[in-house]
């Protein structure tokens, strides 16, 4: 089937129905796709590739949920379970070289620290590295801490802020189609629940990403509702700064799968995310999850961000991830430029650091 009638929508700048979207998904004209997507991506960012200098912190793996597509999760006493105190966090983070300018922090659901733990652990990063940017605590997470705080969700993300924290990363958003993410994780937060922490943080002024975990058990209709959700909530909040498709990596997980999403699935999904997410700056490929090349390759399949230098990220290293979990700086400069685009060192908040 020709998407011609497509094309025309976006070089007018015209807003994608979810017709439109499924019709993108049903297509496998890739290259047509990537040319849409590339002419959406520069019409917002031009030539540039942003990329952060970030380091990626994971508290503990011990959660009181189980999801059935994490492999990172463990209860306390089980093999591989582990928690860090905020000495170790600390020590941790002083690995971080000069140039770290954003510390993304992401845990399991601890069953029983204190909701003051959490407020103790980004004062105390805070006063030691008070330059560096606190991207921590998904909407999950969020959602814990006020349960754990007694507090609304809006001043649980006061009291949160004023310790240090700078935005939330987009994680735990799953797919939000109500039956396909009660299958997968019955007892995480519901897509509304998802939905509705990121809708307060925006209120309160603070900015976040927004994800979507596909290539497990979801269908493309799940997957143009998610976006659609999203972008309901971005055109009232504008609070969005990014999306990142997650694709799924099934090794250790209790959804068996013989293998990884595809090339052809993971450029698709990021270019049709891009032409119906009309309202989000950024498009973020992250490496870890796709591999470099294919994340190099998306460059012109509508991605205007290579997310950074990580360093260690342990949830995709869990579920069989192949990278190795950290690019130097030169590293990602490489990659963008020989894809003939110019690379901008960013702040978590997208102020430009340096460009080539
Ligand atoms: O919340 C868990 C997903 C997320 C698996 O905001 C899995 O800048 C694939 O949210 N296979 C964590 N995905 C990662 C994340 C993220 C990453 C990079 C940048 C940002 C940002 C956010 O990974 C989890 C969950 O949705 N996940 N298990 C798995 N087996």
């Amino acid at each position: 089937m020709s998407i011609d009638h497509i094309k025309e929508k976006i070089f007018s700048n015209e807003r994608l129905t979810r017709e439109d979207g499924l019709e993108l998904f049903r297509s496998n004209d890739l290259l047509a796709l990537g040319r849409m997507a590339s002419h959406a991506a520069q019409r917002k960012n031009g030539n540039k590739v942003f990329f952060v200098q970030n380091m990626h912190i994971n508290p503990t793996n011990l959660c009181v949920n189980r999801c059935t597509f994490c492999a990172f999760s463990r209860s306390r006493g089980e093999d591989g379970a582990y928690e860090m105190t905020i000495d170790d966090i600390l020590d941790r983070a002083r690995k971080a070289g000069q140039s770290v300018r954003e510390f993304h922090i992401v845990s399991g659901l601890h069953p029983d620290l204190p909701f003051a733990w959490y407020v103790d652990m980004l004062r105390a990063l805070k006063a030691e590295f008070p330059r560096i940017h606190l991207k921590a605590f998904t909407a999950v997470e969020i959602d814990y801490l006020a349960k754990l705080s007694g507090l609304s969700l809006t001043d649980t993300l006061v009291t949160l802020r004023e310790a240090g924290l700078g935005s939330l990363p987009g994680g735990g958003a799953e797919i939000f189609d109500a039956p396909t993410r009660n299958t997968l994780c019955a007892e995480k937060i519901s897509g509304d629940r998802w939905l509705e922490v990121m809708e307060t943080a925006h209120t309160i002024g603070l900015k976040s990403n927004a994800t979507m975990l596909y290539g497990h058990i979801e269908t493309y209709e799940h997957r143009i509702d998610h976006l659609l959700r999203l972008r309901d909530l971005q055109d009232r909040t504008g609070g969005f700064q990014a999306f990142i498709p997650l694709s799924f990596h099934s090794q250790h997980t209790e959804i068996k799968k013989s293998a990884y999403t595809t090339g052809f699935d993971d450029l698709k999904t990021l270019a049709i995310s891009r032409l119906i997410l009309d309202n989000f700056d950024h498009l973020k490929a992250y490496w870890i999850m796709l591999g470099e090349k294919i994340a190099q390759v998306s460059l012109t399949f509508g991605v205007d961000d290579l997310d950074g230098t990580v360093v260690e990220e342990r949830i995709t290293r869990a579920a069989g991830g192949a990278t190795d979990g950290s690019m130097t700086r030169e590293e990602i400069v490489h990659l963008i430029t020989q894809a003939g685009r110019t690379p901008v060192e960013r702040d978590t908040v997208y102020n430009e650091v340096k460009a080539w």
